[in-house]
């Protein structure tokens, strides 16, 4: 069977190891989330694609979920003695070596696919892993500007005064930890990307699209954000199934509340499911704690199914995934 998933970084990494796990014989395309991509220290970084890439060829740091295991970080500490920032991003030695190698490429001329085989080729990650697009995309997060106006009067807040302005992604969701409104979320040159090859020949040659448990929007809304690829999940007349990240009202993991707020979406697996809707989405699956949801997602044309969705070993994730191939075989 060919898979393609759309995947962010830890959310997505699991999954796709119990996806591997259930489906050994599979052929899986991951279509990967390159709207987190930052430049620092004039160094190309790609978190979620080295999420997947270290998750699936054995290197990621398991509690963390991101990053290199046995880390070090003594570039890091050299840099902070140079003054030299920002010090909010946690940069490993080995991570370094990484981006690195990318940049050193791409400076060569290679775009970001088939710099993303090469790391590949070392990792062995077994999926094909595609970045979105090999175009320059960003996300920035609109906030509140505490330093707008800063004439103002005592109490005279900056929102008042509607001050706003849009950071990257990762200095929201890193250096702020997501501690303040997002009142938009802006996947910049998102527009003018192209799928980077491979990424609409392999929707179009899919038997089943998955939506593992990303975030909705920086990683899943990010990708369909690029032109012709929603389409092609769309056209590609296949069974999309999704697994939500939503257990109780609630993100598993991370600030997800924040971003879904910022497109007036609430944080409840139904809303989620809505949120992609019936064009795009033929199954949902929902924690058994949000049994109660399956329900409205019926209502809105989604099968949906409550089963166990917390990826706390391999043997449950694992589950997960067969249960997402039993609905895609029922919506078929
Ligand atoms: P990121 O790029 O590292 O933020 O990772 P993703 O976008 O791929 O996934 C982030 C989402 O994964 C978060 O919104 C979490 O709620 C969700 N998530 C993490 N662990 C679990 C889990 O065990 N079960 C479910 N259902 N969702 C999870
Ligand atoms: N996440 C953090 O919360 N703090 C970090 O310092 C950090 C560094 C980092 C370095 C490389 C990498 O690939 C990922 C890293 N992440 C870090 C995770 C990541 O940037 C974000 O959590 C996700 O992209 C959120 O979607
Ligand atoms: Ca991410």
């Amino acid at each position: 069977m060919r898979i393609v998933v759309l995947a962010g970084g830890i959310g997505g990494a699991r999954f796709l190891r119990g996806l591997k796990a259930a489906s050994p014989d599979s052929d899986i395309t991951v279509i990967g989330n390159t709207g987190d991509d930052i430049h620092l220290f004039g160094l190309k970084v790609c978190p979620d694609l080295d999420t997947v890439m270290y998750t699936l060829g054995g290197g990621i740091h398991e509690e963390q979920g991101w990053g290199r295991a046995d880390e070090t970080f003594s570039v890091k500490e050299e840099l902070a003695a140079y003054g030299v920032g920002p010090d909010w991003f946690g940069l490993g030695d080995r991570d370094f070596a990484t981006h690195i190698v990318r940049t050193q490429m791409i400076a060569a001329g290679y775009p970001l696919s088939a710099v993303t085989e090469a790391l590949c080729a070392r990792w062995k990650p077994g999926v094909r892993l595609l970045p979105m697009t090999d175009d320059r995309v960003e996300t920035h997060v609109l906030i509140d500007d505490p330093g707008a106006g800063a004439a103002g009067t005592a109490g005279d807040g900056a929102a008042a005064r509607g001050g706003r302005k849009a950071v990257h992604f990762q200095e929201y969701w890193v250096r702020h930890r997501a501690a303040m409104p997002a009142h938009a979320v802006v996947p910049v040159g998102a527009e003018q990307a192209k799928p980077a090859p491979g990424v609409l020949d392999a929707i179009a040659a899919a038997d089943l699209v998955l939506f593992p448990p990303s975030n909705p929007v920086v990683s899943i809304g990010t990708i369909l954000a690029v032109p012709g690829i929603r389409e092609a999940i769309a056209d590609a007349g296949v069974p999309v199934v999704g697994l939500s990240p939503v257990i109780g009202g609630a993100p598993v993991r991370g600030m997800a509340d924040k971003v879904l707020a910022a497109v007036g979406v609430e944080s409840t697996a139904a809303a989620v499911a809505q949120h992609y809707g019936s064009g795009l989405l033929d199954g949902w699956l929902v924690d058994t704690a949000d049994a109660d949801a399956v329900e409205a997602v019926e209502a809105a044309g989604i099968r949906c199914r409550a089963v166990p969705l917390l990826m706390t070993d391999g043997e449950s994730t694992a589950a997960m995934a067969r249960e997402a191939l039993a609905l895609a075989g029922e919506v078929q």
